[in-house]
């Protein structure tokens, strides 16, 4: 085996380096590099001491996730750690980057730590649906205690190197890595002599049960159907009550225990998927990128101003354009007021808002998008008017520029027909409230140009968003799978569930709304007829009466002015109404759970290889990217079509087929085949 492992002298100090890029990762052939390393400066009596530290880009960032659930290779990294801490010579890690996982965990094994000062420890395990399964759950409460311990493990939350610094994790801080190894090298020849080694598994850790009680009080919402938080929390609970050995033990079944489970496969498929999400398969990753300097942004509502709102918050210009001043005016207040309410919770200072509010340019004229390298449009759903804004922008437009339009439904191909410049035409689907929602579906329409798409893939991690590519079709990837859900959810109403039953269902599964608690969100009204005479639906009799949903205290439920919501007496009669119409026979009360998930996302998974058959979507993956970021979709359940894998292909198609749906070929052609979508 080659090793990413070597090492130098430094007179009587031993330098051992990593180097494995991208991230030097923990694999097999670097731990074993390490003991082997460790073994020999041990034993050599020229050394005095012996400094770790990496190459690249950042100190060990964890455990090579690619290595779990496959056969194991050893040594493992608790040998290895424990090598180095037993050993009679001091080791100081020099950390630069991110020290994540059992990288911190090395790092914690060594007896002393320095560290640059934009350096970063912390084990994000319990993301990957894991502990720290290297000691880290013992020696962080020994040396940080309990309270910072939990948020470190429980939440997976990284610390500065100057957090770090004042909590003991690490001893000595230096402003820049250009000195970060001369300045370990004196440290630990500093070191050398001193005796005892400060060992963090030789100290003891402070109970502290009201620490305990007030963290799992504090995140019980957000740890809801997670397995791993509780486990950390265990660790760290017997990092206080048992001796460092039985501690470490405990962890680590509980590791084995959790990485051995669906949620910790699930999670650590989506850590995957999202990175792969990034790729587009024909277009390769050193395609040239268009500039994306200046973004104009059509249509000042609630949509286009927290568009807008991403890139002025990294410093990129906006010139926000609406046909109305009143509209354009309540836009802009809209910007200023969600930004003055994030200063307020003290996450931005006074001087970052004027900073954003600085560089957004207002304007009622067309003209004024003439040096915008991106203009995206906003405005309502209706192919007429975004055709005409389009061959408006056709004219104005500086040659090159990317435009776009974040339509969530309609034809990008038909809206592109309105320029003469169709490969520059490219959907950007953000998802409401932009500026906080994760996933934008970049929609590549049939002309759109290679460098347009690797231009909207980059600057959509630049701006923090996590994007999938979808093809042309109604509703892209997301919405298109969500309406077979609602569909169904309607049925089940008609034969007898109520809303409340089936959002009930949904939110144990893990979601964080039901169907029908959504659609009171997002306005029961979208895309109504608007003529209440016209009553098809229960969705058309709700809108006739004015129940819109959240925003008139009255849908699909009954709101108090807190939006508090409670089942609705009157949706009830009009549901009865509705079914006594439809000839439908008196209502079933035997609608399970159970029932109601396999009629409501069954469908939903067929529906996603129906997309995949039609090449909409690249790979499955892709898909469960889109519900874990667009739709709260549990990440411990790994997305509809990891799920759908978990729950077993066959028995899917067995439901749809006694359920009557028509069933994708593709899918009934996987099941057979027991091949699935991960
Ligand atoms: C652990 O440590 C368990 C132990 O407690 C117990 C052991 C017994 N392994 O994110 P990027 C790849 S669990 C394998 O785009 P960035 C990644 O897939 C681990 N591969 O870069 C990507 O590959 P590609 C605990 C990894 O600069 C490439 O590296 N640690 C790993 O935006 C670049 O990644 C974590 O959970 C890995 N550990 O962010 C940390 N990490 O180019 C996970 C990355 O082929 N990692 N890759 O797509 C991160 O959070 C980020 O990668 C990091 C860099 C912040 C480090």
């Amino acid at each position: 085996m080659t090793t990413p492992i070597r090492s130098e002298r430094e007179g009587d100090v031993l330098v051992v380096v990593s180097d494995n890029p991208p991230v030097n990762a923990l694999g097999a052939a670097v731990r074993q590099g390490l003991l082997d390393q460790m073994t020999a400066g041990l034993a050599d009596p020229e050394v005095k001491a012996i400094v770790l530290r990496c190459n690249g880009r950042t100190f060990f960032a964890g455990a090579d996730i690619s290595e779990f659930g496959k056969p194991f290779v050893g040594p493992d990294l608790l040998e290895v750690i424990e090598r180095i801490e037993s050993g009679d010579k001091p080791v100081v890690a020099a950390i630069h980057g991110t020290a994540l996982g059992g990288g911190c965990e090395v790092a914690l094994g060594c007896h002393y730590r320095i560290a640059t000062a934009s350096a970063r420890l912390g084990t994000p395990e319990v993301k990957l649906g894991l502990l720290p399964g290297a000691g880290g759950t013992q020696r962080i409460p020994r040396i940080a205690g309990v309270a910072l311990a939990l948020e470190m493990t429980a939440l997976g939350a990284p610390i500065t190197a100057l957090k770090a610094l004042a909590v003991g994790l690490v001893d000595r801080v230096v402003e820049s890595e250009d000195s970060l190894v001369t300045e370990a090298v004196a440290f630990a020849r500093e070191v050398a002599d001193r005796r005892p080694l400060p060992r963090a598994s030789e100290k003891t850790a402070a109970p502290d049960p009201e620490a305990v009680a007030a963290f799992r009080k504090a995140n019980a919402r957000r740890f809801r159907g997670f397995e791993a938080p509780e486990a950390n929390i265990a660790c760290v609970e017997a990092a206080t009550d048992r001796p460092f050995n039985e501690g470490a033990a405990f962890e680590r079944q509980s590791f084995m225990t959790l990485m051995n489970g669906v949620q910790s496969a699930a999670q650590r498929h989506i850590f995957f998927a999202e990175r792969q999400a990034a790729r587009i398969d024909d277009v390769p990753a050193d395609t040239p990128r268009r500039a994306t300097g200046r973004v104009g942004i059509i249509g000042a509502g609630t949509m286009g101003g927290g568009i807008a709102m991403n890139f002025l918050s990294i410093g990129i210009p906006v010139t926000l354009l609406d046909m109305q001043q009143g509209a354009l005016d309540r836009g802009v207040g809209v910007v200023r007021k969600n930004y003055e309410a994030t200063a307020s919770k003290g996450r931005l200072t006074t001087a970052q808002v004027e900073a954003a509010m600085g560089i957004l340019t207002p304007t009622l004229d067309f003209a004024a998008l003439a040096d915008c390298d991106l203009v995206i449009e906003a405005v309502y759903e209706e192919m007429s008017i975004k055709k005409d804004i389009f061959a408006r922008l056709d004219a104005v437009a500086r040659p090159g520029a990317i435009l776009a339009s974040n339509t969530s439904y309609l034809n990008i191909d038909e809206i592109a027909s309105a320029t003469a410049r169709p490969q520059d035409v490219v959907g950007l689907h953000f998802f409401s409230p932009a500026n906080a929602m994760k996933l934008l579906e970049v929609v590549r329409g049939a002309a759109t140009a290679r460098d347009v798409l690797a231009t909207a893939m980059a600057l959509a991690k630049t701006i923090g968003k996590v994007a999938v590519v979808s093809g042309v079709c109604y509703g892209f990837i997301g919405n298109r799978m969500l309406a077979p859900r609602h569909i169904n959810a309607m049925k089940l109403v008609l034969e007898g569930a109520t809303p409340d039953q089936i959002d009930r269902a949904h939110v144990a599964f893990g979601m964080p709304m039901g169907p029908f608690q959504m659609e009171d969100l997002a306005g029961v009204d979208i895309g109504w007829h608007r003529d209440p005479t016209r009553i098809e639906s229960v969705r058309d009799a709700l809108n006739a009466e004015g129940r819109w949903g959240q925003k008139k205290q009255a849908g699909f439920y009954d709101y108090d002015d807190r939006r508090n919501p409670t089942p609705s007496p009157r949706v009830a009669e009009i549901i009865a109404d509705f079914r006594k119409a439809s000839g439908l026979a008196e209502p079933r009360t035997d609608i399970t759970d159970q029932e109601i998930i396999e009629r409501t996302l069954y469908p939903l998974v067929n529906e996603g290889a129906l997309i995949l058959e039609e090449g909409m979507a690249q790979r499955p993956s892709d898909i469960d990217v889109v519900w874990i970021y667009g739709y709260g979709w549990p990440v411990y359940r790994g997305g509809p079509m990891f799920w759908a894998d978990t729950v077993g292909l066959d028995k899917i198609v067995a439901s749809l087929d006694r359920n009557g749906f028509e069933v994708a070929s593709s899918l009934r052609a996987r099941a057979e085949s027991g091949q699935g979508f991960s």
